[in-house]
């Protein structure tokens, strides 16, 4: 992304609050064993706002004159010798901020911001984060708790960058489309493997080799190969499993590019496939079909909710699986999750509490049905641009069959 890019991005933001400060973390690098840390993903915000893929950065902005600012890590020539860092000038080029100041310098310049403005904005973590089963990044509460310390009041802005995030720019709907072919060459390269392949991880290899091979990009998250009953719990990423002649695999995998994310599932077997196997497919294929359709600018969300739970309903019924379609409590046993999400930097990318779908939205529709008694799980997952007249299926290219 050009700098540019970033520069609309902290000036559409800018105008977005009323007055005040903008000040927003990097994410702090995190241990994965012993002196090692996971391999680094940028807080979102941060990144849109900057480009700056890098630990333990700041930003500053003044929402009023412009004024902005960057604050660098402190780095000592150990680190600096082992990580390397990011020099003042590259941190310019990446993002416009010609501003480029030490941590030293920050605190005094806060200081002095808080006798101008009594609020700051910064992103905190979200509001449902005590559900995670995993510990947050410490440097978003650091910051809240600093800015607390120097500012009268520091409101959260985390819905203001979502709207703006929500809506994609032309760069982004492109980065998003590139991530969507380069993960269909996957799909395909890896379907016409599966007869050949024994182990699931041998198809989450070629996925990789792929995305590796064709431009250095990584996956946007742990990709799920799960064959048979493994698809039935919806987060496996194991990928250790047999692949059984006449089983189902359902491969949900997306690449990164340019930092936005693809997310695309398909569900296919090894060998000839069952009738029953054949008729569950044809009835999340028909379903995934028709509440793609469905798609449109101004379309109200609780308005989409409902047709997809009558669609999906109709689809468990015609498989035996729901008898009456007042049975909510098994419907949302075969179908646990949710149709669709948002896709952008995070790959489940928030539209920022809006009830109506917009053109330049990117969301995925992902119908599927889980019978664990009956080792099927199959989901179909495509990418779709709300566009301003209807939707552009980003990732039609890929066949939804199962054979
Ligand atoms: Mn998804």
């Amino acid at each position: 992304m050009q700098a540019t890019f970033f520069e609309q991005n902290r000036r559409a933001v800018a105008n977005s609050v009323r007055g005040g400060v903008i000040v927003l973390s990097a994410y702090r690098g995190q241990q994965s064993q012993n002196d090692m840390a996971h391999r680094f993903q940028q807080e979102a915000n941060f990144w849109y706002l900057t480009g700056i893929d890098h630990p333990d950065w700041l930003l500053i902005l003044d929402t009023v004159n412009g004024d902005e600012w960057l604050v660098g890590p402190r780095i000592d020539a150990v680190h600096e010798t082992f990580d390397g860092s990011l020099s003042a000038e590259q941190a310019t080029v990446t993002s416009g901020i010609k501003k480029v100041i030490s941590k030293d310098e920050a605190t005094p310049l806060l200081r002095k911001l808080a006798k101008k403005h009594t609020v700051a904005y910064t992103v905190d973590h979200p509001p449902y984060a005590s559900r995670f089963n995993f510990s947050m990044n410490p440097n978003i509460s650091h910051n809240k708790k600093m800015l607390e310390r120097t500012f009268e009041s520091v409101i959260d802005c985390q819905k203001d960058i979502a709207k703006l995030r929500a809506i994609k720019q032309t760069p982004e709907i492109l980065a998003i489309q590139n991530a969507v072919d380069l993960t269909v060459d996957g799909f395909n390269t890896v379907k016409a493997q599966l007869d050949s392949a024994k182990y699931e991880y041998e198809l989450e290899a070629e996925f990789s080799y792929m995305f590796k091979r064709n431009g250095g990009w990584n996956h946007a998250y742990d990709p799920i190969i799960a064959s048979a009953k493994n698809a039935c719990t919806l987060h496996y990423n194991a990928n250790t499993s047999l692949l059984r002649a006449k089983k189902l695999v359902l491969m949900d995998v997306g690449a990164r590019v340019d930092g936005y994310a693809a997310d695309i599932t398909r569900t296919y077997v090894k060998g000839a496939p069952s009738k029953r196997q054949i008729a569950v497919h044809a009835a999340v294929e028909a379903a995934h079909y028709d509440i793609i359709q469905l798609l449109t600018p101004g379309l109200f969300v609780e308005e989409y909710a409902n047709l997809v739970d009558r669609r999906m309903k109709q689809a468990l019924l015609e498989v035996g699986l729901l008898k009456s379609t007042d049975d909510d409590e098994t419907y949302r046993t075969y179908f646990p999750h949710a149709i669709s999400h948002g896709l952008g930097i995070d790959v489940h990318d928030s539209l920022g509490g809006a009830t109506q779908l917009q053109p330049g939205m990117v969301v995925t529709v992902e119908p599927g049905i889980y019978i664990p008694e009956e080792g099927i799980g199959i989901r179909i997952e495509d990418d779709i641009l709300i566009t301003d007249k209807g939707y552009k299926n980003l990732s039609s290219k890929l066949s939804t069959s199962l054979a």
